[in-house]
């Protein structure tokens, strides 16, 4: 049976478009400080934490937009960082924008390991937005032109580590959060923690609804807590927040429990960290018993969640 490992989220302010990636490298390195001195073995940084979220932006061309991408292991300027994270033998999970040697693009998170140089990755399965400039929305949102869709699955990886022992660690990225189907992947491999990086606006995606901001807040949180409950994990959900060039994303990083409870939140919209110690043996309690997924799941009944893409209404009509 595992034990506690304490875990870091490590929210990050904005990035502007003209911050220097030294002072970004020197952020995460900040943070990777403080979390070690604080006990974390575990940090989490937000989706894309080394730029800007540039899919706001709309560049004609891919090469344009390769400004953003990394195309090199350890990102570049991150080297002194990531040696520093391995000498205080802490986790970090970065996710960034990745451009392949044979120049595929994703949305990629990274888990760098504290012993060796081994990595666990994952690319973002659910790219939300559009492909094409959309002239009437006050804001674009093209990760589809940009990213393709992640080739990797949802991995899930058994890991030992000292003082805690044996667990299953995934990862999910920012819209991928909303799809309980992304969560179950991971819950049928008995994930115990899973870490999310996102970078969320508070303005309005949909020109045809005017959402109240504090219902993004709400969403970004029930989607987070009914995964970890749903799923018998831990769910580490991580903001860029903050104002980045005029466009605000909004914080609310929260550490939840298999119950579903948040037991760490942020309060503030720049780069703050959250620490909470998670008792792995609590995935255990609803594994056993209300998610038991061997005694209580019926896939027979499930064909419409693989075999469907989009939504069908019933053909006939009843008069009620
Ligand atoms: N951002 C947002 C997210 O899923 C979004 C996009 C916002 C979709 C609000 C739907 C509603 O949190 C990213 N980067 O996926």
């Amino acid at each position: 049976m595992p034990g506690t490992i304490t875990i870091a989220a490590a929210q990050m302010g904005a990035i502007q478009k003209n911050d220097t990636r030294s002072s970004v490298a020197q952020r995460i390195q900040h943070q990777i400080e403080k979390a070690a001195s604080r006990g974390a073995q575990l940090i989490v940084f937000p989706e894309l934490c080394l730029t800007p979220f540039f899919p706001r932006w709309y560049y004609e061309t891919l090469d344009e937009a390769d400004q953003w991408f990394e195309d090199q292991w350890p990102p570049r300027g991150l080297e002194a960082a990531l040696q520093k994270a391995r000498e205080l033998n802490i986790m970090v999970q970065i996710s960034y924008a990745e451009k392949t040697p044979d120049q595929h693009r994703y949305n990629t998170a990274s888990l760098i390991f504290s012993q060796g140089s081994a990595i666990m990755k994952y690319r973002k399965i659910h790219l939300p937005g559009h492909a094409e400039y959309i002239p009437e929305r006050p804001l674009q949102h093209l990760e589809k032109r940009y990213f393709e869709i992640g080739d990797l699955g949802f991995p899930v990886e058994r890991l030992n580590l000292k003082n805690v022992g044996e667990f299953n660690i995934g990862m999910l990225l920012c819209n991928d959060r909303r799809w309980p189907e992304a969560w179950r992947v991971l819950g049928l491999q008995e994930v115990d923690i899973v870490l999310i990086g996102y970078n969320t606006p508070v303005a309005n995606l949909d020109v045809t609804h005017n959402q109240p901001p504090h219902l993004k807040v709400l969403h970004s949180n029930l989607s987070v807590q009914a995964g970890c409950y749903q799923n018998n994990c831990f769910g580490v959900s991580v903001a860029k927040a903050g104002v980045e060039d005029g466009h605000a994303m909004f914080g609310s990083s929260i550490i939840v429990n298999p119950f579903g409870e948040i037991i760490a939140r942020s309060s503030t919209w720049n780069d703050e960290l959250i620490i909470a110690d998670c008792d792995l043996s609590l995935c255990q309690v609803n594994r056993s018993s209300t998610f038991n997924f061997e005694a209580h799941r019926r896939p027979e009944h499930y064909q419409r969640i693989v075999e469907q893409t989009g939504s069908i209404r019933p053909k006939n009509t009843i008069q009620a």
